[in-house]
Formats: structure tokens, sequence, C-alpha cells
């Protein structure tokens, strides 16, 4: 269903009938035009499942369908029609697959049955369970230490299966938790609790609808959390502010039809989201979030030399917070020429933006990728937290700081214990709950694991979901390393790249998904999962699962675990996995937050996880809220070179991280390509490149090794100077291994510094991957 390729303008609202009909299309593509209608009926309903695609909250769970486009396409491509069997692998090579493009092997549909890869054939052929679980188990158990075996774990697994994993893995012996938050909120997990005490968000959806502004920075809510939508297209109906920082003028913060908005589709209006998008440079965000903070400095002086109100809520700075000096002093003395620079923003704006600030009674804080994915991301964050406290912006009705994350569970996945950092507070709850004390020492986080599989330490690779060989930074080289391994195990609903970046014995393991019934030895089981805003709740598949051979994953962590710990276990995984419940009620030994977990869950709508910080209870070393300094402007290392462009890398409309939808990005005009550079009319001037042509990006690595994506064709879009885009994960080569936040260590995605040069002699339309994946050969033939 290739869409023919073309760049053009889409004039269009986000939202409206264009998402209508992209619903539609998706539909029919995987074949669930009706039985996919149904299951879209059940999706985030008091008896039905929980998107599977973001985890933006829902009011309540319990209302009325709230129609979302990426939430449809989500439940689409889990309910597909396609089928990847047994037959499919007979008829074709891993060699061969390899050379697949990632939407291809996504079309394949649904694994089917478990499949262990054979050698002689270069196939993956059928595997009994059983066997499967042995063959784990044999690895596992003939390893020199068990931290030669890395747990990868993915956002969509439910709070039971996460806890079951690190439960197995703790038992078995080590800390090794790579997640996909490591590669994404972990800025916000490890900056949060310095400032405020608490590593989550502190609004809940209902303060939507009493803020007067709302900010948004790095966060493209109508592609990566549309249900988002309708929160800030009432609260600009309302007359609320919306402010945005971007450096792409993304459609959905411009203007949103509502598809619920009966009126609105009638007469094809839309609504005005934000009332100043600002193209920020690609990490700019510090300088403009210090200039609105300066800004908001000198009106303070201003009003206090005039008596007038003090702009600063300094009631709530002396009573709650600490370090307000240190942080008036840096802004006093960081110039406003060296923040005009470095935001690409004009002084006006920024003053303009810091006077809605300051004329709001409640504000918001939203942000997203934009500020966590710099090499300063985790104090990206804490200069959101420094500027609501200015204000006392935490823990009143309407205001807050909100970190939209990313997969539907992700967060709940860290709350159950999906942590490579174990406290003492969780083992001795393992303790408690199991009678066995789990290694206290630290394990591997994403970029650990990497430098481990690099050096050989590595051997055995399992993974809860996800596709880390295309998820991570550098994915050349971590592909290289991945091969050697003894063992890749892929816990999964879908065949991906990562399965084909295989060890000497590979294993793909189906799994149920969340729109299938799951049924275990005690009858019907629901799973429980943690959105955005900290609130739990229940979901439970309607569908039937896509191939009689699957087993859910609870399930398939404990037929591993059994087989690995033997009889010897403390564990009796048979017991917890015939119900569900028991598992909860485990975690709420270990978890006291979880009290009477089994009874809250029962509740429509779930319960929510207090936060102290919503409470104005600061869970901080000094118990009190931190401003925490910001030194200079750079949230990136300052590259020299005045030829180089700061490379952000993102999302399309149509995908869902490494899944791909189609290679359409209808918002900004991009249709059947994803081999795509955006960059600005001046930039493209200065280097004599015109739209269409093809470029080569060149990544200025500091290590001596080349990092290139070869043929990409040039868009020409409204960016600021210095900076182009492109989309993840065909980008990744370029991101280095080494270009990470130290702190959180969340690698460095939305900002590379990089050369462009008209293509190599390469034909007008080579496919980028294939020049990619050639490079992959050769690194992989050199081993
Ligand atoms: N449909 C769909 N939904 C998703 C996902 C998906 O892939 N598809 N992914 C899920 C996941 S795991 C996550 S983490 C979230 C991701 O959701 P987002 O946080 O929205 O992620 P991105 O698309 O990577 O980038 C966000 C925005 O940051 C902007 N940006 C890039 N660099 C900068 C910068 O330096 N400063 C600023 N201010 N902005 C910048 C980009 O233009 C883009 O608009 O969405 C989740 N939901
Ligand atoms: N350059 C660049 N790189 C990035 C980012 C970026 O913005 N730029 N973003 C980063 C971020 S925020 C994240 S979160 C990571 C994402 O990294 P991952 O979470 O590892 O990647 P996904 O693409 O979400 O994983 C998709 C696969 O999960 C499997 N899957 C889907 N549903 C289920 C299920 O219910 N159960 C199981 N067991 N498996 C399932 C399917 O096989 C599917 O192919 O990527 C990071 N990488
Ligand atoms: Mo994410």
């Amino acid at each position: 269903m290739a869409k023919k390729k073309q760049i053009r303008i889409y004039s269009e609202p986000a939202g409206g009938w264009g998402a209508l009909k992209a619903t539609g299309e998706a539909l029919a593509l995987q074949g669930v035009a009706i039985s996919g209608a149904k299951t879209l009926l059940r999706m985030n309903q008091p008896e039905g499942f929980d998107c599977p695609g973001c985890a933006w909250p829902d009011p309540k769970h319990t209302s009325s369908f709230e129609f979302c486009e990426n939430g449809a396409k989500a439940v689409a491509w889990e309910a597909t029609v396609n089928r990847c069997t047994p037959a499919f692998f007979a008829a074709h090579s891993v060699s061969e697959l390899s050379a697949w493009d990632d939407y291809d092997l996504e079309m394949a549909g649904r694994l089917t049955h478990p499949m262990v890869y054979d050698r002689a054939s270069d196939r993956y052929v059928p595997i009994e369970w059983s066997d499967a679980f042995a063959l784990v188990a044999k690895h596992l158990n003939g390893l020199d230490h068990p931290d030669q075996a890395d747990f990868y774990t993915s956002g969509r697994a439910s709070n039971e299966a996460a806890f079951l994993y690190q439960i197995f893995v703790r038992e078995f012996g080590t800390n090794n938790f790579p997640d996909c938050s490591n590669m994404c909120h972990e800025a916000t997990s490890v900056g949060l609790p310095q400032s405020i005490g608490v590593g989550k968000g502190t609004v809940l959806l209902e303060d939507f609808e009493h803020a007067d502004a709302i900010f948004i920075f790095g966060q493209n809510p109508g592609t990566n959390s549309p249900r988002m939508m309708s929160d800030l297209h009432s609260a600009s109906r309302r007359g609320a502010k919306i402010v945005s920082f971007n450096p792409f003028r993304e459609r959905a913060l411009e203007r949103f039809a509502a598809p619920q908005d009966p009126v609105e589709m009638a007469t094809l209006g839309s609504t005005q989201i934000s009332s100043f998008l600002y193209q920020v440079r690609v990490g700019g965000d510090v300088a403009a979030l210090k200039g609105m903070m300066k800004a908001l400095i000198e009106a303070d002086d201003v009003a206090l030399a005039a008596d007038r109100p003090r702009v600063l809520d300094i009631e709530f700075i002396e009573g709650h917070t600490h370090g307000f000096d240190d942080l008036a002093a840096d802004l006093r003395a960081t110039g406003w020429d060296l923040i005009v620079q470095q935001s690409g923003l004009s002084r006006d704006d920024i003053q303009n933006a810091a006077n809605i600030y300051m004329s709001a009674k409640n504000v918001i804080l939203v942000y997203g990728m934009g500020l966590t994915q710099h090499h300063r991301g985790t104090e990206n964050v804490q200069q959101v937290a420094n500027l609501a406290l200015l204000r006392g912006n935490i823990g009143q009705p309407g205001a807050g700081v909100c970190p939209v994350r990313g997969h539907s569970n992700v967060q709940g996945n860290r709350t159950v214990g999906i942590t490579e950092k174990p406290s003492v507070a969780l083992i001795d709850g393992v303790e408690r709950a199991f009678g066995f004390r789990p290694p206290a020492d630290h394990g591997h986080d994403v970029i650990a694991t990497i430098d481990s599989m690099i050096r050989g330490d590595a051997k055995v690779f399992v993974a809860l979901g996800g596709n880390f060989a295309a998820a991570v930074p550098d994915w050349v080289r971590v592909q290289a390393a991945m091969r050697k391994l003894d063992l890749t195990v892929h816990i999964a609903t879908k065949l991906n790249r990562s399965h084909l970046v295989h060890g000497k014995e590979a294993l793909i393991l189906p799994c149920l998904g969340r729109t299938e019934i799951d049924i275990q030895a005690d009858g019907p089981q629901s799973i429980t999962v943690e959105d955005s805003m900290s609130m739990v709740h229940a979901s439970g598949g309607r569908n039937e699962p896509a191939s009689p051979h699957l087993k859910s994953e609870p399930a398939i962590v404990a037929g591993i675990a059994r087989a690995t710990l033997g009889a010897g276990s403390h564990v009796d995984w048979e017991h917890l996995v015939a119900s569900y419940d028991r598992i909860r009620e485990k975690i709420e030994i270990v978890y006291p937050m979880f009290r009477a977990y089994n009874e809250r869950i029962r509740v429509p709508g779930g319960f929510h996880l207090a936060s102290t910080a919503r409470e104005r209870v600061w869970a901080t070393p000094n118990g009190r809220a931190n401003f925490l300094v910001f030194k200079g402007l750079d949230e990136d290392p300052a590259h020299h070179d005045p030829d180089a462009l700061w490379l952000t890398t993102m999302r399309s409309h149509d995908q869902y991280n490494t899944t791909l939808y189609s290679h359409s990005d209808r918002y900004r005009g991009v249709f059947g390509q994803r081999d795509v550079v955006f960059m600005n009319p001046r930039e493209l001037r200065k280097r004599n490149l015109h739209p269409g042509e093809r470029v080569d990006v060149w990544a200025l690595s500091t290590d001596g090794i080349e990092r290139v994506i070869r043929s990409f064709k040039v868009v020409e879009y409204s960016l600021p100077d210095g900076c182009c885009g492109a989309y993840y994960p065909e980008a990744n080569p370029l991101v280095p291994l080494y270009a990470f936040d130290p702190q959180s260590r969340t690698p460095s995605y939305k900002s590379v510094p990089v050369k462009i040069s008209r293509a190599a002699a390469v034909g007008a339309d080579s496919s980028h991957h294939a020049a990619v994946l050639d490079t992959a050969r050769v690194h992989h033939a050199s081993e």
C-alpha cells in the first residue's frame, strides 16, 4: 500500500475530518473494519481495556467513548487480521527479512507460535513452550555471573507482568533492568525528586479545567497524546492562554478541530490552541526558561520599588522552598543578549511569555521529549520546576508540573519496581513478601547494557516487549554487539528489527495483547496500569486471542522463572499466575501505597497514587522544594563548527515509536517517505541545496567514529536557524553512544551536531534504509 511520495502543505487543522478519514483507512488496512470498530468502543471503558497507545489519562475511565485517531491505530495494529505464522518464517530466512523495511516487518502481523532460531537453515522454526523455557534456563544457569544477563522492559507491560519480572530477575541474582524509560523520562525521574521530592507529575486531569495558562515545552500532543487535545481544546475555548515552545510549528499546537464537536465538524471550523507558538531553537529551552524567570525577577523588583503587589509568591518561596537567592543571583548575572542568542527568540517574545505567566493565577507547565532528551535534560526539567515554584504553581488547583509520559504503562512499570537502582524500601519489601533478600548493588540501565554488550561481557538479553535494537542510539554499533550475544529472547506481539538482530541462539515468545481475553487457571484475568497522572485502574481484554498458542506476559515470565529457579525458588510462580489478584496482593506487601489494591481497582476509574508534592509536602532531604541553578545556557556541549546544525529526532504522526503505521506524516506534509531532513530555506541556500535534493548527514563525532546516514531528501520547513530535524529511528545511527545526560543517562536524541552535504553519487531515489543497512552489514562482516 505504498503511498505516492509527496511533499505538500497540509492546510487543515489537526483532528477534524482528516483524523476520521485516517482512522477509517487504518482500520481497513488491518482488516478490522467491523470487529475493530467494536473493539474501539471497549477502549477506556470501565469494563474494557486501557488504550495501548499513550499514557494520557481518561476522564475517570468511566466516560463515553472518546475518539482518538492514534489510539484507534494502536488498537487496530494489535487487532489486525494479519498473522506472522511458522509458514511465514519457513518462507523467509532471517537474512532475507533483515533487508525488509520496518513497516513490512510490522505488516507481517501478529506472532502466533513460540519460535527458535535454527542456524542451519537461517530461519526461525516452531518450538514447544516448555522447551523454550528450558533453553532460557540452560543459558541463564550456565552464566559465570547473573550480571552477564540483561532484562529489558518496554512500557506497555502491565503492573502484574512487570512486577513478576522484577521479582524473577532479582531472585535470579541481578539488578540489570535497562528499560525504555532510560531513553525517555528518566530526566524526570532523576530531576524532579531533587526539586520537589517526587519523580512524577503533580497535576490531575481536572486541573486542566482550572488552569488560567498552560505552557507546553517540547511535546507534540496532537500526535503523541491526542486525547490531551480535548483538554487543550476546552481550555482554549474557555479563555485559558496556551503558549508552546517548539522548533516545529506543530499543527495541533496551532489549530484543532475536535471530532467530538458536532458544530466544528459540520462547519469545518476549528479552535486556535496556542495563543503563541514560539519557535525556540533546538536546545534553546533553557535559555527561554531562564529568560522568563529573569523577566519575573525584574518585574518583581519593579513591583517592590513601586510598592505594588509582588510578582513572585514570596509567602510560598519563604515557607516552602530553598535556594531562591542563588537562583536569583544567577538569573541577574545572565545577560539578555546570550539568552536571545541561545533561545533563538527575541527578548519581546520571552517578555510576552513571562507576562502571560505572571498574569495567570494558576499555571500548568507541560513538557515532553523536547526537554528530556538533551545532555542536560535533568537540569532542563528542574528549570520547569523552578518556574513553577516562583509563583507557587505546585499544589494548588489548576496548577502544577505535567511531564507527559510515553508508553501507556511506563509509569506503572517504574512504580512496581522496574529499576536498576533498588531502594532499601524495595529490597526490604521483597524480603517481606517473598522471604529472600535481593542484591543491593546497582545494575545496568540502557547505556550500561550497551557498554556491556560492546565489551563482550553480556551473554543473554531478554526483552519484555519493545524494540531495543532500533530504539537505542548508535544502533549500527549496538546491533553489531547484539549479534555476539549467546542468547536473545523477545517476548513480543509483533515481529520487529530486534528479533532479526539475534544472538547465537534466539527465541521469539509471542504474547497476548491488552485487547485480548486472558484466561488463567482461576478464570479470566484483568491487568492494571498507571497513567501519566498516577491513576491506577484495571484493564480487561475482550477480543479472542490472535492465536491459541499465545501466553500472557505474566505466564511467560512465570514459565521462565520456574524453569530457571527450579524447586528452590521462594516464589510459587504457578499459584501467583493462576489469579492476578494474588500478584496484586504481593505488590501490596512490597509497596504499602497499593493498600486494598484489589478492592480499589474494582471501583470504576480506579484510584490515585498520592503525590506528596501535590499536597505541598516536600519529600526531599531538606524537606523543602529546591530551586536548582542551571549554570550557563548550554543544554548540550557546544560545538564550534559554523557549518554544523543541531539535529533533533522525533516521531511522525504515523508511527508508534519504532512501529510504523505508514510512511506519511500528514500534519507536516510528508507523504509516502520517511528518509527526509527538515531544513529552513536560509540553511538550504547557505549550502546551495534545493528542496527535494538528496543529502548525506554526518554527525560531528568526537570519538573518531564515522556516523552517517545517506541519501536523505531535503524538505524545506519553517525552523529556527541552526537546526534541522529527522525521524526516529531512521536517524538514530547519528546519535553517538557517548552523548547522554550524565545525571539521568538519557541519550541526547534531541541534539546531535551534524554536517550536511549533497549525497555522494547515490541514485536520486535509493532507499536510505538500504544505505544504512549497507553500513550495518559492513560492521557485521568486520566483526
Ligand atoms: N502516536 C504516538 N503516540 C506516542 C508515541 C508515538 O511514537 N506515537 N510515543 C510515546 C512515547 S514512548 C513518548 S515518550 C511520547 C513522546 O511524545 P513527545 O514528547 O511529543 O515526543 P517527540 O515526537 O519525540 O518530540 C516532541 C516534540 O519536541 C519537539 N522538539 C524537538 N527538539 C526540541 C527542543 O530542543 N526543544 C523543544 N522545545 N522542542 C523540541 C519536536 O518538534 C516535537 O514536536 O509519546 C508517546 N505517545
Ligand atoms: N532518535 C530517537 N530515539 C528514541 C526516541 C526519540 O525521540 N528519538 N525516543 C525514545 C523513547 S521516548 C522510547 S520510550 C524508546 C521506545 O523504545 P521501545 O519501547 O523499546 O520501542 P517500541 O517501538 O515502543 O516497541 C515496539 C515493539 O513492542 C512490542 N509490543 C507491542 N505491544 C506489546 C505488548 O503488549 N507486549 C509485548 N511484550 N510486546 C509488545 C512489539 O513487538 C513492537 O514491535 O525509544 C527511544 N528512542
Ligand atoms: Mo518514551
